[in-house]
């Protein structure tokens, strides 16, 4: 029998101990998947996950998205670098967002693995949106229900803007401004039924929404702004701590996350992997 255990995280999330993510048992492979689905984000400590081995981890979920936009690893192109130098000021994540809802399927979530971190600072903050849908009154539920919400990356990857700055373009830590320029804004359910748990949770986020579908952006302003006021409120935030071996596995469609840009001076890096995900669905 495994000693795997699985532990809830204060603020979001759980973290699973006693495994080891290079030799899995089916039965692992099993509690690990019902715990994802569960809790839209999962931590591992003390792994010794190489490029392989968190390549065939990721595979267990789903197919890779190789990031368009990040830095890849030289050898292993599934491996996007997450990275900030020393000499860099910005990081990459250092706001309230979940990755790639800017896509019409947007990605189903991401496997972060500790390579280099600083002697302080840099932990990453996460929060659930299935609690930050549970807040909401039954009245602005059932409003938030019938709506749908634009989604764009244009204004964070696309050419002269967000991360295309000086450092960023000289370390080439992100490119490819073209792709962001000729990204098509999707629309999503602004409540959706979670594909993995069937839950209802909370789909907009700070970094790429721009407005409700059918409403200005405006209009939209006050609202988008109450309701990303109310999903991070502190008692509600997960704090992860990263130390050599932390492994962070979040899904975009229940978690937010940030990166605390606190370490200035220092060099962090994480090799990240993405899953694709699907069309998100109304609940
Ligand atoms: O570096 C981190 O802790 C997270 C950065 C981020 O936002 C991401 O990899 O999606
Ligand atoms: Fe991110």
């Amino acid at each position: 029998m495994t000693k795997m255990e699985i532990r809830p995280h204060q603020g979001a999330g759980a973290e699973i101990i006693d495994v080891d993510l290079m030799n899995l048992a089916a039965e692992e492979l099993d509690a690990i998947k019902q715990a994802y689905a569960d809790y839209g984000l999962i931590f591992f400590r003390d792994q010794s996950l190489d490029e392989h081995g968190h390549i065939n981890l990721a595979k267990k979920f789903g197919s890779i998205n190789v990031n368009r936009f990040f830095a890849a690893h030289s050898d292993y192109p599934e491996i996007a670098i997450v990275v900030k130098e020393a000499h860099q000021e910005t990081n990459i994540g250092g706001d309230w967002h979940t990755d790639h809802s800017y896509d019409l399927e947007p990605a189903m979530g991401s496997i972060l693995v500790a390579k280099d971190l600083p002697q302080t600072g840099g932990d990453t903050l996460f929060v659930s949106m299935y609690d930050a849908f549970e807040r909401l009154s039954d009245g602005l539920k059932k409003t938030l229900r019938g709506l749908r919400a634009v989604h764009s990356g244009r204004h964070v990857f696309g050419s002269g803007q967000g991360y295309d700055d000086d450092t960023d373009a000289a370390s080439n830590r992100i490119s490819n401004t073209d792709a962001g320029d000729q990204l098509v804004d999707p629309t999503h359910p602004v409540i959706i039924s979670h594909p993995l748990s069937g839950k209802e949770a909370l789909y907009i986020n700070p970094a790429f929404t721009l407005q409700f579908e059918g409403w200005s952006a405006e209009e939209s302003a006050p609202l988008l702004q109450y309701l990303y006021k109310q999903t991070v409120p502190e008692s509600s935030v997960c704090r992860f701590k990263w130390q050599p071996g932390s492994i962070a596995f979040w899904d975009n469609r229940a978690t937010w996350h940030f990166a605390e840009n606190d370490y200035q001076g220092l060099r962090r890096e994480m090799h990240r992997i993405t899953i694709d995900g699907c069309l998100l669905k109304a609940s």
